[in-house]
């Protein structure tokens, strides 16, 4: 069948409803319902984005803030969420829905889109973001957060990391725009032309940070006359820090932070911190003057390994006029922050049940791996259900195999799914992962073997590949379950426990790589096997 895409504008009231349509499967942006206003102010829990949430950007617009994260390998890519008060967050979108925005086809793990930054200017939303897969530097632009978003403008600078800043040239009063990112072991500016993405001029590295490892994740500011450069070093590990530096012209020299770093838990009072990692941060004023920065940070489990990739925090920043800011007090952040907040806005929590409806999009939680095969995809074949049908690349390759998943976002955590074995044919094998990497995965699946159906347990841990219990069948329906928790996965057949393997072969520590655990369905083996998903519940 061939791929077709299209992208419809409806005015709906109150609002506008955008829907790019793939096949039949419509990935949409809808806006978000009315937050319920608690009021309360004091403390907050962190991650205020638990799973994986890493490389967060953030913006304001009057009093509604915006937030991004990357996404790697994983479509829809780059996430929008939208919060009244900076601790709850809704997701209202992606900001790249579409092949032409995004293509991520021969994309391994942990490639594609890194490092978005969101910002809002003369009326418009702005993400720049790096595509590893293609065309590295772009940015996209859209009158509303939901979109939609428009094609990308390439920008003509390598490096990763980029943000876009604009600034009045003092002598002419017209303003620029610059880019700033993380190139050559530094952080490089320049000015580009806004409409064609080419540099303008040179570019140059504008600071070194502290002398730590990776110096990257720039954002600029300009406050009281000078412009402050935020940035991360040490590397997204452990030694992950936040480091600062100013100047009063914006090429530089630039000088540091007389607190350097200004955040890191690679210190002794961070040193059993259940968060560890802090680095990567942005900065928002907030509607009452109050400063913030968001961050990405992860929760170890299981001796020191993490599972569910790097999350965003919130901490308070103090920041008077003309002095530099000071990050939570310069103490570590807490899983519970006690300090006075904005009036807190809460949202409903999205459904724990995911189910699948013609005509209706998809849960904004669901991502494919790569740009999906949508001829592999189909809510028409079956009311009621989402019909996955094997592709031509298996669960343990990269690229785009049939699959469809969402954030492990607590450690403790389950994930079910019934599925009937009618559309399998011999060799086929279909279920439910716990999936870090196309190379580490924990599956519980149902296997088409010699005219039998077999629920099975597998692991795959790199070269080695396991098969830790099979379960014949009685029926064509089964119930499967994989129960996440801090030392364990945990794998059920209709409740029953079949299986039980140590959580850190697939953490990030073993397995490497930037991304975070995802629960997913999917279907491998003959072309013409399928399997028919009802429901996902995620409790
Ligand atoms: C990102 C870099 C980083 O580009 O990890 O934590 C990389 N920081 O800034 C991928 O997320």
């Amino acid at each position: 069948m061939k791929l077709h895409s299209y992208i419809v504008l409806l005015a709906m009231l109150g609002g506008a409803l955008w829907v790019s349509a793939q096949g039949n499967i419509e990935i949409s942006n809808v806006r978000p319902t009315l937050p319920v206003s608690t009021g309360v102010s004091q403390g907050y829990a962190n991650p205020v984005l638990p799973g994986m949430h890493p490389d967060p950007s953030v913006c304001r617009v009057g009093d509604d803030y915006y937030l991004v994260n990357s996404t790697f390998q994983f479509f829809p890519a780059v996430p929008i969420y939208h919060s009244k008060d900076l601790i709850h967050w809704e997701q209202v979108g992606h900001c790249l829905t579409r092949e032409s925005q995004v293509k991520l086809n021969d994309d391994g793990n942990s490639g594609g889109i890194w490092a978005p930054t969101l910002r809002y200017h003369n009326g418009k939303f702005y993400m720049i973001v790096t595509n590893w897969a293609h065309g590295m530097n772009q940015f996209f632009t859209a009158e509303r957060p939901e979109g939609p978003w428009s094609d990308p403008v390439h920008v003509d600078q390598e490096g990763i990391d980029p943000c876009l800043f604009w600034d009045k040239d003092p002598k002419t009063g017209k303003e620029k725009t610059y880019y700033v990112g993380s190139a050559q072991g530094g952080i490089l500016l320049t000015e580009i032309d806004e409409t064609t993405g080419k540099r303008i001029g040179e570019s140059k590295v504008i600071w070194n940070g502290t002398g730590g490892r990776y110096p990257e994740g720039p954002h600029i500011y300009k406050r009281d006359g000078y412009y402050y450069l935020l940035i991360a070093e040490g590397g997204t590990e452990f030694s992950h820090k936040i480091t600062m530096a100013r100047s009063k012209d914006i090429w530089g020299p630039y000088e540091g932070h007389p607190k350097n770093p200004v955040m890191t838990h690679l210190l002794q009072k961070g040193q059993d911190n259940w968060i560890q990692g802090v680095g990567h941060a942005d900065i928002v004023d907030a509607v009452d003057g109050s400063w913030w920065a968001v961050c990405l940070a992860f929760r170890w489990q299981t001796g020191g390994h993490h599972l569910l990739g790097r999350e965003t925090f919130l901490m308070p920043v103090e920041w008077e006029k003309d002095q530099w800011p000071t990050f939570n007090g310069g103490e570590c952040m807490q899983s519970e922050m006690k300090c006075k907040t904005l009036p807190q806005s809460t949202f409903p929590e999205p459904p724990r049940t995911i189910t699948f409806k013609q005509g209706e999009p998809l849960d904004l939680r669901l991502n494919f791996l790569c740009n999906p095969r949508w001829e592999c995809y189909s809510l028409d074949a079956r009311p009621g259900h989402l019909r996955m049908k094997a592709g031509e690349k298996t669960l343990d390759e990269k690229g785009w195999p049939t699959f469809i998943g969402l954030r492990q976002t607590n450690i403790e955590q389950r994930f079910t799914a019934m599925m009937s074995s009618d559309g399998l044919r011999d060799g086929a094998r279909a279920g439910l992962t716990a999936y870090l990497t196309p190379e580490h995965h924990y599956d519980i699946a149902l296997v088409k073997k010699g005219g039998k159906t077999v629920a099975r347990v597998s692991y795959r841990l790199g070269k080695m590949r396991h098969i830790a219990a099979e379960v014949e069948l009685g029926g064509n329906k089964a119930e499967l379950t994989i129960m996440g928790q801090a030392h364990d996965y945990r794998f059920y057949l209709d409740g029953k426990e079949i299986g039980c393997m140590d959580a850190r072969f697939i953490s990030t520590e073993t397995a490497g790589g930037f991304t975070g655990t995802y629960f997913g369905a999917f279907v491998e083996g003959p072309r013409d096997s399928y399997i028919d998903l009802s429901t996902l519940t995620i409790d």
